[in-house]
């Protein structure tokens, strides 16, 4: 048995009014958060990503097993390796897997197979899921809730990521296992997610697409 051992909580309460600007300021921010698919092939500097990683890092997880792994590719030959695979599996998709109804779905974002952001983007971030940590002694521990885990970390990194002047792309080739091969991930690792990061090209547009306002989103009882 371990004794549970506690620290006194760092909390900064602040006064209401403060409370209310903040939150609308972070709203307005993060309401123009959009999913971006041109990206400029500047870099983006290191410790902005290591700091973002780390916020993203600090999130809730199901018995604090924090069962993810992110793996960040900046490298031109593995950019182009994700990006072959993943076309592979996306022309797979578009012409065969996706039923009509899922490309109906897709069809106000406009995309399609070919996946240019993948090489011309300086920063791919995969994330994967630990189903499993591995104890002092080498034995499987079971770990809990993660896929609500991953995606609240990956929600985080997003948010960090913006919050800095980064622009992401949620990108999801399925299925994603040949990340696993390309990036040296253990086999009980899966592939979570492939976070596109960089800054926006000049001429980049986004679909005319909204969000549900607050009364949709949300019932208050
Ligand atoms: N993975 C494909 C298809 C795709 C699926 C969903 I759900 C999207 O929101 C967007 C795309 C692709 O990346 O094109």
């Amino acid at each position: 048995m371990t004794v549970p051992r506690f620290l006194p909580l760092d909390f900064t309460e602040r006064p209401a009014a403060e409370m209310s600007e903040r939150a609308a300021l972070f709203s307005e921010l993060m309401r123009r958060r959009r999913t971006v698919r041109h990206f400029d092939a500047r870099p983006i500097p290191d410790d902005v990503i290591e700091h973002a990683l780390i916020a993203a890092g600090s999130a809730p997880s199901g018995a604090n097993r924090q069962p993810w792994h992110f793996v960040v590719v900046t490298e031109a030959a593995k950019k182009a390796a994700i990006r072959e695979a993943a076309e592979k599996e996306e022309r797979e998709f578009y012409s065969r897997r996706a039923s009509k109804e899922w490309l109906e779905a897709l069809e106000p974002l406009g995309t399609d197979a070919d996946k240019p952001f993948l090489t011309t983007a300086p920063v791919l971030i995969a994330i994967f899921l630990r189903r499993f940590n591995l104890d002092a002694e080498g034995k499987r521990l079971k770990n809990y809730y993660t896929a609500e885990s991953v995606g609240i970390a990956t929600g985080m990194l997003i948010t960090a990521l913006h919050y800095a002047g980064v622009a992401t792309l949620t990108h999801t080739p399925s299925p994603m296992r040949f990340l696993n091969d390309l990036l040296d991930r253990p086999p009980d690792e899966r592939a979570f997610l492939l976070l596109v990061a960089g800054y926006p090209s000049r001429d980049a547009e986004v679909p005319d697409i909204g969000k549900y306002p607050l009364r949709e989103l949300a019932t208050f009882v």
